[in-house]
C-alpha cells in the first residue's frame, strides 16, 4: 500500500486532529472521507476495545437529510422495511434497494421528527439516488447533505464515560433509540448503537466547530478510564456479522443473499421502488447467502479482493472479509455460499493469495 496524497476531494473530518495527535497508523477512504484504520496494531486496538472505551471518528457514516412534507413517502420508497411503526426517536437498520431489489447501501435510518430524517450512510454515493428520486416524483422535500459528523463512543465503558460527559440519562437510552441531549448549550442526538458488538453510542454532532471540544471533553473525562482513539475493527466486526458495504456486499446482491430478510416487510412496505422485484426473490427465496465461515491453518492476509471458495473443483462462493481472531485462535471470515452448501458444518476450501486452505461453514456469528 502506499501513502495517500491529500486534496480536497479526500475530506478530512472534524476530529481529524484529535486522531492525527493520537497516533493514527493507516486510514482507509470511505464516503470520499478519512476513516481511520489503525492506531496501536489492530489486534492491540481490538484488545482495548473488548476490555475499555474508545473514540472513533465515524464522520464517514454521512448523513442524508430528507426534510419537509413527504420526507416519510420518500424514506419508505427506499426501503422494504416498512416504516409505519417507527416514531421519532427511534433508529432502524434499513436495507435500501434499487427497482431490482439490489443493495444500494444499508445504512441506520434515525427519525428525528414526521418530517424530518437522516439516513446514516455505509460507502456508496447514496445522496444521488435519493435527491433523483424526489426530482423524478415531484415530491415536496429538500435532500441533502448537512454539516453532522458522528463519533462513536464503544466498549464496556461506554456508558461510565459518556455518564460523565452527558449525564447518568446516557444509561436509559435503549438499543437503538436516541435522545437529544446537551453539550456545551448545543443539542445534539445521542444513540445507543455503534459498529461494534462491544456496546455504546453514537454523538451525532451536529456543527463542525463542536467537533474537537466533545473530542477533548470526553478525551479528559475518560482518562482513568483508559480511554483511546479507536475505530470501526476488522476483527471485530467479522467476529460480531457486521457487514460492510463494498466488502460484503454490493448491488448486485438482494437484501436476502446478505442475510438482511429479518429487516425487510416487503408485503406491507407499500411506495418500497423494489418491491415487485423483491416479492419475487422473497417468494423463491436467495440461492446464496451471507455465512459464518472458519477457515482453518494459518493466519490468513488480507483479504482485498474475493476469495473462492471450493469444493470438488466447483466455486460454490466466496469468503469476502476475513481476520485472525485472538479470541477464538482461528480465522474468523464472512462469505456468501450457495444454497447447496450452506448449511452449518460443510467442509470447504478456500483460495487465498497464499494458498488453498480448509474451512467450513458456521451457524452463527461469534459474537
Ligand atoms: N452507525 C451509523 N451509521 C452507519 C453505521 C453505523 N453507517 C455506515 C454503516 N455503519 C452502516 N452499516 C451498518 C451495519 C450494521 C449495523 C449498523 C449499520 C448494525 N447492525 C446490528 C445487527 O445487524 O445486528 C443491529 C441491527 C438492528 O438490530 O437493528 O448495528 O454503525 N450511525
Amino acid at each position: 500500500m502506499v501513502l495517500l496524497s491529500p486534496s480536497r476531494r479526500l475530506r478530512r473530518t472534524p476530529f481529524s486532529d484529535g486522531v492525527e495527535a493520537a497516533g493514527v497508523k493507516a486510514y482507509t477512504i470511505y464516503n470520499h472521507m478519512l476513516l481511520p484504520t489503525v492506531f496501536e496494531s489492530v489486534e492491540e486496538d481490538y484488545r482495548h476495545l473488548k476490555s475499555a472505551v474508545q473514540l472513533w471518528d465515524v464522520s464517514v457514516e454521512r448523513q442524508v437529510e430528507l426534510r419537509g412534507p413527504d420526507a416519510g413517502r420518500l424514506m419508505q420508497m427506499l426501503t422494504p422495511r416498512d416504516l409505519r411503526g417507527m416514531l421519532p426517536g427511534q433508529c432502524y437498520y434499513v436495507p435500501i434497494v434499487d427497482e431490482t431489489g439490489g443493495m444500494l447501501n444499508d445504512p441506520v435510518a434515525i427519525k428525528l421528527a414526521e418530517d424530518r430524517w437522516w439516513i446514516s450512510i455505509a460507502d456508496s454515493d447514496l445522496l444521488f439516488w435519493v435527491k433523483g428520486l424526489a426530482y423524478g416524483f415531484r415530491l415536496d422535500v429538500l435532500v441533502d447533505e448537512p454539516d453532522v459528523s458522528p463519533l462513536a463512543v464503544q466498549g464496556p465503558k461506554a456508558d461510565d464515560l459518556m455518564a460523565r460527559v452527558f449525564g447518568d440519562q446516557v444509561r436509559d437510552i435503549r438499543f437503538f433509540r436516541f435522545n437529544m441531549l446537551e453539550f456545551q448549550g448545543r443539542s445534539m442526538a445521542v444513540a445507543r448503537s455503534g459498529y461494534s458488538r462491544q456496546g455504546g453510542f453514537e454523538i451525532y454532532v451536529e456543527g463542525s466547530d463542536l467537533g474537537m471540544p466533545l473530542w477533548k471533553a470526553l478525551m479528559e473525562a475518560g482518562r482513568d478510564l483508559d480511554v483511546r482513539a479507536g475505530c470501526p475493527n476488522g476483527i471485530e466486526r467479522v467476529e460480531g456479522g457486521l457487514l460492510s458495504y463494498g466488502n460484503d456486499m454490493t448491488a448486485r446482491n438482494t437484501p436476502h443473499e446478505c442475510g438482511l430478510g429479518k429487516f425487510c416487510n416487503t408485503q406491507t412496505a407499500i411506495g418500497c421502488v423494489g418491491r415487485d422485484a423483491l416479492l419475487r426473490v422473497a417468494q423463491e427465496g436467495p440461492i446464496r447467502q451471507v455465512r459464518a465461515i472458519e477457515i482453518f491453518g494459518d493466519r490468513v492476509p488480507t483479504c482485498d479482493r474475493r476469495w473462492p471458495l471450493m469444493v470438488d473443483g466447483k466455486h460454490v462462493g466466496n469468503v469476502t472479509s476475513a481476520a485472525w481472531s485472538p479470541d477464538f485462535n482461528t480465522n474468523v471470515a464472512i462469505g456468501i455460499v450457495r444454497m447447496t452448501h450452506w448449511d452449518e458444518g460443510t467442509d470447504l476450501d478456500v483460495v487465498t493469495p497464499a494458498g488453498v486452505q480448509a474451512a467450513n461453514v458456521w451457524e452463527t456469528f461469534w459474537l
